[in-house]
């Protein structure tokens, strides 16, 4: 009993340290090229508050068969092309990565349903250290990317609605 006890006491004590191990999320948005897009991905900023080195190694929802993670890299012709990084996106301690058009990103595969601007959808990211987070994320079809990020695709565009023809190419290339 006084075991039983000491244990539970124990594992209240390690509880605040296990609260505030947790990633902060931030600015995360959703989107796909159209209504009947089959893909979507979502974009955020991801702040690890941790004295520890982490990475984000998988994302899961019921809004898509499967959330990869991935980025853009540019080919030798100079073409952007989607690959996933199987070993996650590394977030050191007290940084803040950002996912956004043309770089880091997740990807959702295989929408169960159309991605509507306004709506709400639910994601669970997990770390390789810190607890595993469910966030809710805005549809925001609409949103244009950021300007002045790491430079890329978005740089080489013309104008807006180049930007978004871009956009709109990634939700369908899967
Ligand atoms: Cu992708």
């Amino acid at each position: 009993m006084t075991f039983k006890t000491t244990l539970l006491a124990t594992a209240f004590a390690v509880l605040p340290a296990l609260a505030s191990a947790q990633m902060v999320i931030e600015d995360a948005y959703a989107r796909s090229a159209s209504p009947l897009a089959q893909s979507g991905a979502a974009f955020m900023t991801i702040f690890n508050p941790t004295d520890v080195d982490d990475r984000l190694i998988a994302a899961e929802s019921t809004a898509a068969e499967r959330l990869e993670l991935h980025t853009h890299i540019q080919e030798d012709s100079g073409i952007m092309r989607m690959v996933e990084v199987e070993e996650g996106f590394a977030i050191p301690a007290g940084e803040t990565i950002t996912l956004q058009r043309g770089g880091l990103h997740v990807m959702m595969l295989g929408l169960t349903e159309p991605l509507v601007q306004g709506e709400e959808i639910e994601v669970t990211f997990t770390f390789e250290h810190a607890e595993p987070l469910t966030h809710t994320i805005i549809i925001d079809n609409e949103r244009q990317p950021t300007m002045g990020g790491h430079g890329n695709m978005q740089m080489n565009g013309e104008g807006n609605g180049t930007m978004q023809m871009n956009g709109a190419g990634h939700g369908t290339d899967g």
